[in-house]
């Protein structure tokens, strides 16, 4: 559904999107087999109340959409991307290059990958000067989306307490195992 929705926002030409009129997060995939890789940052995004739009965009194989989707993305009220792949992973670079929103890539480890994702480790953080991708590690979605509401936060104080909670939580989780682990 978040998919059909970016359909119809690139074929209107943008407009609405962020601070409660629409997604504040886009979060694009080279393909939709990197989708159980990349639902953890929309859950996460969910968690907190953010809303986000899921679809996906391959650099090679739809070149002009990814030209659409990253030149569109901040005039449709989109304040930061996530973009994961797998592979010669140019998707999040790419993207980095054509809008001014911070892009935080995922390197995706595809089912029977010979080389365990670092392929597209190596694709996504080697950027050059000027042109910034924020790297998770391989298939840590979550923290894509953990750093998406961090940004995201810096500007909204309701939010950023959302994340004082969560990291006090997960403070008391460890506490809690530690003195289980004493007793
Ligand atoms: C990359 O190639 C995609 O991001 C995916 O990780 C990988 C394999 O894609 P499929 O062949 O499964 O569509 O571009």
């Amino acid at each position: 559904e978040a998919s059909r929705r970016v359909e119809q926002q690139l074929a209107a030409g943008g407009g609405g999107g962020g601070a409660g009129g629409g997604p504040s997060v886009g979060i694009i995939m080279g393909s939709d087999s990197d989708l159980p890789t990349m639902k953890a940052a929309a859950e996460v995004l969910e968690e907190f109340g953010v809303e986000c739009e899921v679809t996906v965009v391959s650099a090679h194989r739809t070149p002009e959409r990814m030209f659409e989707y990253a030149r569109s993305a901040h005039q449709r009220g989109i304040r930061a991307i996530i973009a994961g792949a797998g592979g010669a992973a140019h998707l999040p670079g790419m993207v980095a290059a054509m809008t001014p929103l911070p892009v935080i890539g995922v390197p995706v480890k595809p089912a029977g990958a010979h080389l365990d994702g670092v392929d597209a480790l190596l694709s996504i953080v080697q950027m050059p000067r000027g042109v910034p991708v924020a790297t998770v590690a391989i298939g840590n979605a979550a923290n894509a989306g953990l750093l998406a509401v961090r940004i995201l936060a810096t500007a909204d104080p309701a939010l950023q307490q959302r994340m004082l909670d969560y990291q006090q939580g997960m403070t008391q989780t460890v506490l809690g195992k530690a003195a289980r682990l004493e007793e």
